[in-house]
């Protein structure tokens, strides 16, 4: 197991479409398991492989925290995750992503979704999920596609949202002592 550097905007790999992973193989498990061990040392209840910079369709999951405090650990592991079906009722509820740390806004989406995906045997499963979980897999599978949430919000806002992740990285970049060339 081991923790791995979690990308923030503007990285460009946060804009990727991941693949599809063939099958589930130990390389896949030992993915999942970092993923998972990143989410919580962050701490988040969701993180997908894009967000580590492995384009891959995985992600993983914990929302028991979430609806519980005293709730025991839940992680559950999705491979090529497909929403098969989504309600027509919605829900609006404030997210917030550890790729645009510190900015947090409502986002509509669906209220439920049914999804297939395989599990960490690699085996195809099926799911219906509504509350924290429906919106979490929604979150981290847009991830998958390259969306952030913010690409669900006002253009206003998510333009200043742009901005200012582009300011702290060009600061970033000269406190590091980049050469004016490379600045120009
Ligand atoms: O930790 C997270 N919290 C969260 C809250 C509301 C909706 C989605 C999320 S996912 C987020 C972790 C993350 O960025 N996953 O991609
Ligand atoms: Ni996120």
């Amino acid at each position: 197991m081991a923790l791995r550097p979690i990308l923030t905007l503007p990285d460009k790999r946060l804009r990727l479409r991941a693949e599809p992973v063939a099958r589930v193989d130990d390389e896949i498990r030992a993915l999942m398991d970092d993923l998972l061990e990143t989410m919580y040392d962050a701490p988040g209840i969701g993180l997908a492989a894009t967000q580590v910079g492995v384009p891959k369709r995985v992600l993983v999951l914990d929302v028991a925290k979430r609806e519980d405090e005293n709730a025991s650990p839940n992680p559950m592991v999705f491979a090529n995750p497909e929403i098969l079906s989504t309600s027509e009722e919605t829900s609006l509820h404030e997210e917030g992503c550890l790729s645009i740390p510190e900015f947090f806004e409502e986002v509509e989406r669906p209220a439920r979704i049914r999804l297939s995906y395989l599990d960490r045997s690699g085996k195809r499963e099926e799911l219906e999920a509504d509350g924290i979980l429906a919106r979490c897999l929604q979150h981290e599978i847009d991830h998958l596609n390259g969306v952030l949430f913010i690409d669900h919000i006002s253009r206003l806002k998510r333009e200043r949202v742009l901005k200012k992740f582009n300011k702290e990285m060009r600061e970033r970049e000269r406190g590091a002592g980049k050469n004016e060339a490379e600045r120009a």
